[in-house]
């Protein structure tokens, strides 16, 4: 490599080598050197933000040694990599996570305190990375964070939003949204500037035949913007693999950045041309579980994908090997569909540039992609119009036809005359205009395709990939339950339980082996260990009590049952049926004398959750959440009895101190709908119990806890279809208690009914297609069966105590080792 270092050089740089911070005097020295240097500033002008940054800087020097360490060895190991391709990578806080992963958190909390600051206070100054929407983006920083601690040689690729998912004002009861600028302070990423990227957009495609009679495809004459890398460390627990996360920002390419118009006085025009280059990585797009098709959102999905693939295969050459090794060396996961014009690019890279045959090609490309579903809302999926497509990427487009030709050519040999087949399984739907199913294409071009639990890999078997399993053959399609990363999620999100949890296991080993867990059950039912394990729970929630009256002065009693349900709003996640059950609560309290009211238990639910700008629906039903906190909250015959609190602008670090909080989590989603949901793990890792309907994850969580610990409830997914229909011919009458709640609703108890008129409408002319009338029974008397059992604290403690110890599986550690071993045949590499 030529910009390295002679050999007899080397020794020198040996000696001058970076070193690592390894107690608290070092690191002292090294955060008051940063406060001093790097921040310009000095103790005289020291404040909270300062002291984080000058930490934050100290502890990314740190990780950036081991990145270094990380990179090198991975390079010589020479092995295969895994690229994880995602639109979103919501990673949340970082200070506290690598404190915590490099386990240096107690020295340095130490040496922060002596510096005359609190690390709790530092960590609070931090600013979430919020780049992701919600459960998908989350699942992609889980994964992460466990490729690394399993020292696993991968690599990240993503956009550099400015602006990551919105900020949430709550404004006279409705969501207002804010931009989130917060890229103002980030140490934790390294600007690359030496590594960049042309990208092409529009232009034509020329075509030419050789001498040897062969056909040239040449794609040229369209707009060039540039991709600049920026590098994120992402360290591993108990190891000191640190892998990179690497995200792209645009901006005018150098070539096309007109110095001509600028010289000439033409700044207006060059500014502009530099706004629409630097517009592409500009914002997350704010749609969870909804596909919108804009054009600037293709634009980002090539943008990203053409920068990663090129990085990619440009360190795939450096190794001289030939082609068809690139699969040996190579493995690419397709998180969800977003990714999916990658399988294209590859192909394009492979026959137009290197000039490969396509079988050759197609074999290389089919054998490195995998693709993950994560639902099958149809909504959801991905659709793009062909003369949209056609104009930005025409090439592109070309090659898609190809393959769809070649894959349809093949179906039809294999099932003659089948012609609705081949119109079912086309990668271009005949509609108008024809659009392409992404789906459908990254199934084609994958080796294999995986569900995110079990109920939901049958589903998309049996259902919207049914014709594939056919051609295919079932062995293409597999499951790889979800997880969650234990170290955020158990031990910085709840770090009294983790201490208690290693007092009686002996060691914090179940941070990397989960399964450990399941030497707790043996003390479920030990009188001091439950008041130990109860206690905590307490003081979590009496946090979580003081965050609510200081940030909406409403009081609860921590004493009372905590119900939580967080989660982007969504009617297939049914909020609405949660917070109609709560109305149902309050009219039988009303309805109570004051003695049978003195027996009940006193309940906080508690909700939180962003809604999609465009999503009317999802609006009003955080318009009636906080409609009917304002009446229940101030209601005197009430008092303790039952409050209702929205939580304004839900992310991944209120997801910290809220996991820990709940006694019960609501998971209640129509049967079939929610994929997996993962914060029903995190939860139960937390010790609350959940109450849910026989969806996603919350099935496999059933099998590993027991039902006794579980509230499941509702219809089954195998009778959602039957039931729908039934609405459909008007046959259901509406459940007399939601009945009830929806004539008080109407009655303007919370306020002018017309403003819930569309939450009504959907549940009768709508027909219903959630299912809340249908459900709602059962919930409610769930609910009731959930007071009963609260009221025996032993019993309860024994309870989470047990489910918590049967957790295991659910890390994404055990799900990481299930795509390593058989989705992207990769081996750990030991960096010393
Ligand atoms: C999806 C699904 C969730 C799933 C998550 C991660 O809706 O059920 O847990 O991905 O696989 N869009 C999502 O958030």
């Amino acid at each position: 490599i030529e910009s390295s270092i002679p050999l007899a050089l080397r020794d020198l740089w040996k000696k001058f080598a970076a070193t690592e911070f390894s107690k608290k005097e070092e690191f002292q020295r090294e955060v008051v050197r940063h406060v001093e240097t790097t921040l310009a500033r000095s103790l005289y002008n020291c404040d909270e933000l300062a002291a984080y940054s000058g930490a934050a800087l100290a502890m990314r020097d740190k990780l950036i040694i081991d990145w270094n360490k990380t990179q090198q060895a991975h390079t010589l190991a020479d092995q295969k990599r895994v690229y994880y391709l995602s639109l979103e990578f919501l990673m949340g806080r970082t200070l506290d996570n690598a404190l915590l992963n490099r386990n240096v958190k107690e020295y340095a909390a130490e040496g922060i305190s002596e510096l005359g600051f609190r690390m709790e206070d530092l960590i609070d100054q931090e600013h979430d990375a919020a780049l992701g929407n919600g459960g998908l983006g989350r699942l992609a920083a889980c994964f992460l964070d466990s490729l690394a601690s399993l020292s696993y040689p991968a690599w990240g690729y993503g956009l550099r939003y400015r602006y990551g998912i919105f900020k949430q004002e709550i404004i006279d009861g409705y969501q207002v949204e804010v931009p989130d600028y917060w890229l103002d302070f980030n140490p934790w990423e390294f600007p690359r500037h030496d590594i960049t990227v042309d990208i092409m957009f529009y232009g034509y495609v020329r075509r030419y035949t050789e001498d040897d009679g062969s056909t040239v495809n040449i794609w040229e004459g369209g707009e060039v913007v540039q991709a600049l890398a920026y590098d994120v460390p992402i360290p591993g627990y108990g190891t000191s693999t640190t892998n990179n996360l690497r995200l792209w920002s645009s901006k005018p390419s150098t070539g096309e950045f007109d110095f001509q118009k600028f010289n000439s006085g033409d700044y207006e025009s060059s500014v502009r041309d530099q706004q629409r280059a630097e517009t592409i990585s500009a914002v997350l797009y704010p749609n969870d579980n909804i596909d919108v098709g804009k054009e600037l959102r293709l634009k980002q999905q090539y943008f990203w994908v053409a920068a990663s693939l090129y990085d990619i295969v440009r360190r795939f050459k450096k190794s001289h090997r030939a082609w068809t090794e690139f699969p040996h060396q190579v493995a690419i996961q397709l998180n969800d569909t977003h990714p999916t014009l990658a399988i294209v690019e590859l192909m394009r890279i492979l026959v137009d540039k290197e000039h490969l045959d396509w079988d050759t090609a197609w074999n290389i490309v089919t054998e490195t992609f995998g693709y993950t579903n994560h639902t099958v809302l149809p909504e959801a999926l991905e659709k793009w119009s062909v003369p949209l497509f056609q104009n930005l990427l025409p090439r592109h487009l070309q090659i898609i036809y190809d393959i769809n030709l070649f894959f349809l050519q093949s179906v039809e040999r294999r099932f003659p005359k089948d012609r609705e087949l081949l119109s079912r399984v086309s990668i271009i739907e005949e509609s108008n205009p024809q659009v392409i199913r992404m789906a459908y294409l990254a199934i084609i071009g994958s080796k294999k395709v995986n569900g995110v639990a079990e109920l939901h890999s049958d589903l998309i078997k049996t259902t919207i990939f049914k014709d594939f399993v056919n051609i295919f053959g079932p062995d293409k399609f597999t499951n790889v339950t979800n997880g969650v990363t234990p170290r955020r999620w158990l031990h910085q999100a709840n770090p009294q339980l983790s201490a208690l949890i290693k007092e009686k296991l002996g060691s914090y080993d179940f941070l990397k082996d989960l399964s450990l867990l399941g030497g707790l059950e043996k003390f479920a039912d030990d009188k001091n260990f439950q008041k130990e394990w109860m206690d905590i729970k307490f003081r979590n929630k009496q946090r979580l009590a003081k965050y609510i009256k200081d940030t909406t002065s409403i009081s609860v009693n921590p004493s009372a049952l905590f119900d939580i349900q967080v989660k982007r709003i969504h009617e297939y996640k049914r909020q609405q049926m949660n917070i109609f059950g709560v109305i149902s609560r309050y009219l039988s309290l009303k309805a109570m004398t004051k003695e049978e009211r003195a027996k009940q238990v006193p309940r906080v639910s508690i909700f939180g959750g962003k809604a999609a700008p465009g999503y009317w629906m999802a609006k009003t039903i955080i318009r009636l959440i906080t409609a009917v906190s304002e009446v229940v909250n101030n209601d005197a015959d009430i008092g303790d009895l039952l409050k209702v609190v929205f939580i304004e602008d839900y992310n991944v670090s209120k997801a910290e101190f809220l996991c820990p909080a709940s006694d019960l989590s609501e998971h209640i989603s129509t049967a079939g709908t929610e994929a997996s949901g993962t914060s029903n793990m995190k939860f139960v890792l937390n010790g609350g119990l959940i109450i849910g309907t026989c969806d996603g994850a919350n099935i496999e969580i059933t099998r590993e806890i027991g039902e006794e610990r579980i509230f499941l409830f509702g219809n089954l997914a195998e009778d959602v279809e039957d039931l729908r229909h039934a609405h459909r011919y008007g046959k259901t009458p509406m459940d007399p208690a939601l009945k009830e709640v929806c004539d008080e609703i109407q009655k303007g108890t919370f306020g002018e009914p017309g403003v819930f008129a569309g939450l009504i409408h959907a549940l009768t002319e709508g027909g219903d297609y959630y299912l809340v009338s249908d459900d709602f029974a059962s919930y409610l008397s769930t609910h009731k069966l959930v007071d009963e059992a609260f009221k025996d604290t032993a019993a309860w403690a024994h309870n989470t105590i047990v489910a918590v110890s049967r957790m295991g599986f659910f890390t994404s550690d055990r799900a990481i080792n299930e795509y390593a071993d058989e989705i992207w045949n990769i081996d750990p590499v030991k960096v010393d």
